[in-house]
């Protein structure tokens, strides 16, 4: 930092000290408080925080059709943030910035971006996220990344943990509708594996249009390190849910609809649907062998049932099961019935015998409990016990799996331990760390699809509920319900230990390296309180830089028709100290973090004086921090 920045910080800090207003204070005590907290007291399962004290776990959350993930503590149930990701974002300028816009417009297929052209767009601004998942090592979560994917149009992105902001989306070739979502357990991710949900033809472009026999539907595995596509294997029936195992050897999906029927009452014909099993090192070794045919840029093997070929395997399931989980145990996985009241339970150390040898594909099946109406999704305590979802229900049941396992084989126990009223129809639930090998059995959360009576009524679109449940001494004592706007599906609960993200931006951040690139060019050094003026032709750039209250750029001027991009560095390295950039009238409007620098372009196209201003609250003086910008009009 330059003398000149660090007298400005002083003055600042001095300012800030002893002015007392809300936002003031805001900036200038959180530090301190960070300090000072106290962590939850995690014995007696305490859903209480006092103010200032923090929470044990970070949750990462969905948001649906909303398409962000959101950031909640656990146990407080507080929302921190949301990370826009497929929606377009008011805030922090996602989906408009320069920088979010390379990572929105640059994984999309040509295909894609030729629709979008025709439509005045360059990325969609909807998605539909339903599953976040934290990259694991070694079987548990490592605090890098957070993988997550786009049903509506069809694509997995990657948040940085370190910043908390989406760095990657890439759309996924071949496939159709991107639903289940797992990364690689072990020894890494690694892979990131990718369900195609809806089946359609393999080369979709018209030529086969109402003749379902001839569709297919696509698994796609993903390199979690470069986010390209690491290959695609071809399955029959629907792709729902998806998990792998703890030994680095097997991927599974659930598939509804083996009947590839096209009405509901085609769908659900069959009693039985099935679980198709990935063997990675088999597929590995067709990729090496060439045993594949490259579309779109895509290795893409035949796995389809009937091929015989040692990628997959199809494990008959009653009756389109849903929700897919490895149990920390590292041995048993339960796939849930959803038409069907059972819970599967598969032991993966019986899945080599399935691709060695001629056995009956169920074989690997070792228990198969009825536990009620609609499983969708089941956590675990890390105590050899369960807890699934009951939609038709609206309750979660506890229950035992090696109970279920001696049930199975025929021994007369009851594996269901316990079961709790949730208030309403619950999808997915999580527990704490409970899909790593670390499943600590602290805390439950089920994630209500339906808060009817819960809440005091907003109208028709009701929030959702999610409802936080003690599991820490043996039982489930519901704690707190936590209202949710559309629509979460699935949650992840990491111990805090794991994320540990920057306060500040790094100035050489990848994020902003085209801007770094251009203000080079332009000799403009971005690490400096700067204010240029580059015209080049009718592109216009301005380079400013923002120290609170001021931006380094009082005015400036463009002429009518220029193509004006504006960078801006926030020069603040104070935590929490964010900038805004709001062009009034302009429909602009950008978050500037601390030490980041960002870039927004637009056309000039509308004379006169317009200001732009701060939006984010920064300072006592933040309404002070504006300036204008004056658009001399086209010469007539
Ligand atoms: Cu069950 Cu999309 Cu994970 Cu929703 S899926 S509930
Ligand atoms: Cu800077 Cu408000």
């Amino acid at each position: 930092m330059s003398e000149k920045m660090k007298q400005l910080a002083m003055t600042r800090r001095g300012m800030l000290g002893a002015a007392a207003t809300g936002a003031a204070l805001a900036t200038t005590g959180i530090g301190g408080s960070v300090l000072t907290a106290k962590p939850a007291k995690a014995a007696g399962g305490n859903a209480h925080l006092a103010p200032g004290e923090l929470d044990d776990y970070y949750g990462f959350w969905s948001s649906g059709q909303t398409g962000e993930l959101r950031i909640l503590g656990v146990p407080s149930m507080r929302e921190f943030m949301r990370v826009p990701v497929f929606n377009r974002c008011s805030a922090t300028g996602w989906g408009q910035t320069n920088e979010s816009l390379k990572v929105l417009t640059e994984g999309l297929t040509e295909d894609t971006k030729k629709y979008l052209a025709a439509q005045g767009k360059v990325t969609y601004d909807n998605g539909d996220l339903h599953h976040p998942h934290m990259s694991f090592t070694d079987g548990t979560y490592d605090g890098r990344y957070l993988f997550m994917n786009d049903k509506a149009n069809t694509r997995v992105a990657r948040v940085r943990c370190d910043v908390m902001k989406c760095d990657k989306i890439i759309e996924i070739p071949n496939a159709h509708d991107i639903h289940g979502m797992r990364p690689q357990k072990y020894p890494r991710t690694g892979y990131v594996f990718a369900n195609g949900e809806h089946e359609a033809p393999l080369v979709n472009d018209g030529k086969i249009l109402d003749q379902p026999e001839e569709y297919v539907n696509i698994f796609t595995a993903i390199d979690g390190d470069t986010m390209e596509i690491a290959w695609q294997v071809i399955v029959s029936g629907n792709l729902d849910n998806t998990d792998c195992d703890y030994q680095g050897k097997y991927a599974y999906s659930t598939s509804y609809n083996s009947e590839m029927g096209m009405t509901l009452a085609e769908m659900t014909a069959n009693e039985m649907d099935h679980v198709v099993v990935f063997n990675l090192a088999e597929i590995e070794a067709g990729v090496a062998a060439g045993d594949y045919q490259e579309l779109n840029g895509v290795k893409v093997l035949d796995g389809r049932k009937g091929q015989n070929k040692k990628y997959t395997r199809y494990i008959p399931i009653p009756n389109s099961p849903h929700g897919i989980n490895t149990a920390p145990d590292g041995k048993h996985v339960c796939i849930n019935g959803k038409l069907s009241p059972t819970v599967s339970v598969m032991d993966v150390t019986k899945l080599d015998a399935l691709f060695e040898s001629d056995v009956d594909p169920r074989s690997c099946i070792v228990a198969e409990p009825q536990l009620g109406l609609g499983p969708l999704h089941t956590a675990y305590d890390g105590q050899g016990n369960a807890f699934t979802t009951l939609f038709l229900d609206s309750q979660v049941v506890k229950w035992n799996i090696e109970d279920a396992i001696k049930l199975y084989a025929g021994e007369d126990v009851d594996p269901i331990r316990e079961k709790i009223d949730v208030h309403y129809q619950p999808g997915h639930n999580s527990t704490s760390m409970g899909e790593t090998k670390e499943a600590d059995g602290k805390w439950l959360i089920s994630m209500n699809k339906f808060s009817k009576d819960r809440f005091i009524n907003v109208g028709p679109l009701k929030p959702e509920n999610e409802q936080l449940i003690d599991i820490s001494d043996g039982g489930m004592t519901l704690k707190h319900d936590g209202p949710t706007f559309a629509e979460p599906h699935d949650s992840i609960i990491v111990r805090r230990d794991i994320v540990n993200p920057a306060t500040n931006w790094q100035r050489d951040d990848p994020t902003w390296e085209d801007a770094r690139k251009q203000a080079e060019a332009d000799g403009v050094d971005l690490d400096w309180g700067h204010e240029e003026i580059i015209r080049d032709g009718n592109k216009v750039r301005v380079y400013m830089s923002s120290v609170a209250p001021e931006f380094s750029m009082e005015k400036f001027t463009v002429k009518q028709g220029d193509e004006v991009t504006i960078y801006v560095t926030n020069m603040d390295d104070i935590d929490d100290l964010t900038h805004g950039f709001c062009l009034a009238n302009f429909g602009v409007a950008m978050e500037v973090g601390p030490q980041a620098t960002a870039s927004v372009t637009f056309v000039a196209e509308r004379p006169g004086v317009h200001w732009y201003y701060c939006q984010w609250f920064c300072h006592a003086l933040h309404m002070e921090m504006r300036g204008r910008m004056f658009v001399e009009p086209r010469a007539s």
